[in-house]
């Protein structure tokens, strides 16, 4: 009989053998027709569920929010310097890319971890806050640069907003919130940042929209898809950072010596 020979790659998500490529089994004609936006594409490729309007919204408000905070921030100015150095886009774009991790956008995942964890375990914030710093980690999600209690993170307020409009359940955004009034009595900038509010919110979608099980949940939280979506965010941003500096025909970029002590 016929066998078939053992392939190299599996592969779940896009199929280009036909006329047209599906993804997630959806032909991309259905996905014109239907007007479905890039919140739709991601639910389809990243989670291959067709999610609710309300959640591929969601999706959506996070890239729009995040796709850039100023030339100011490390990813920023990362692709600054490097298309300012005369490189090219993708360069310029994974130079400020390679700066998103634990501190800078990259804790989203872990603010979902570990805001997950401590709510499930019925921590009380007190609890949580002391165990972390116990243990020397910082809360992942909390504190800001620039945003205060005085000076709040109108990101975080419009993800809020929806959320609690739109959303069958908030609890672990509730949660985090509880664990940011704790947090403000310490320090004005232990604010529930963007991460915190994306990675609590994105728990709350995955648990109440019930299109997804217990193993499936923990996966995607353990795997890490959620920095993704501030990685595709910022993306746009870094992209517009590098042909602005490119169209002002930036010079190459050297520090001022007075910005540096020289111990
Ligand atoms: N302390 C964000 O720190 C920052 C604490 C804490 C307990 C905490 C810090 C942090 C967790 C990671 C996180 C996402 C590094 C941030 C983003 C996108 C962005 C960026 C933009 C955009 C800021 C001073 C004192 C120390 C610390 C204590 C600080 N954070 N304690 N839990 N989480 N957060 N990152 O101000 O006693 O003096 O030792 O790591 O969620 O990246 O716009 O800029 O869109 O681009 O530099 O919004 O919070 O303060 O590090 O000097 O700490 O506060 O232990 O206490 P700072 P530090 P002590 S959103």
């Amino acid at each position: 009989g016929k066998v078939r020979a053992p392939t190299h790659i599996v592969s779940t998500i896009c199929d280009d053998r036909g006329e047209e490529p599906t993804y997630a089994g959806v032909p991309i004609s259905n996905i014109i027709e239907k007007e479905f936006g890039v919140g739709d594409v991601i639910s389809l490729l990243w989670f291959k569920k067709n999610l609710p309007r309300y959640a591929t919204k969601f999706i959506e408000m996070c890239i729009i929010l995040c796709a850039d905070h100023g030339p100011c921030v490390s990813g920023a100015h990362n692709s600054i310097v490097t298309s300012r150095a005369g490189k090219d886009l993708v360069s310029c774009l994974v130079s400020g890319l390679l700066t998103i991790g634990p501190r800078f956008g990259g804790a989203i995942d872990d603010a979902a971890r570990y805001f997950k964890d401590a709510y499930d375990r019925q921590l009380n914030p007190h609890e949580f806050v002391e165990t972390m710093k116990k243990k020397g980690i910082r809360v992942p999600g909390i504190g800001h640069r620039i945003k205060s209690r005085d000076n709040r993170d109108k990101r975080v307020e419009f993800l809020q907003k929806y959320a609690r409009l739109h959303f069958p359940s908030v609890k672990y955004m509730e949660y985090a919130v509880q664990v940011e009034t704790y947090t403000l009595t310490k320090a004005n900038n232990l604010v529930l940042n963007v991460d915190g509010a994306i990675g609590s919110l994105f728990l709350d979608l995955l648990v109440s929209c019930a299109m997804f099980n217990q193993q499936e949940i923990d996966d995607i939280v353990e795997i890490g898809y959620l920095n993704g979506l501030f990685v595709l965010a910022r993306s746009i941003g870094l992209i517009g950072h590098t042909f602005d500096q490119k169209r002002l025909k930036q010079p190459l970029y050297r520090h001022p010596w007075e910005d540096v002590l020289y111990a």
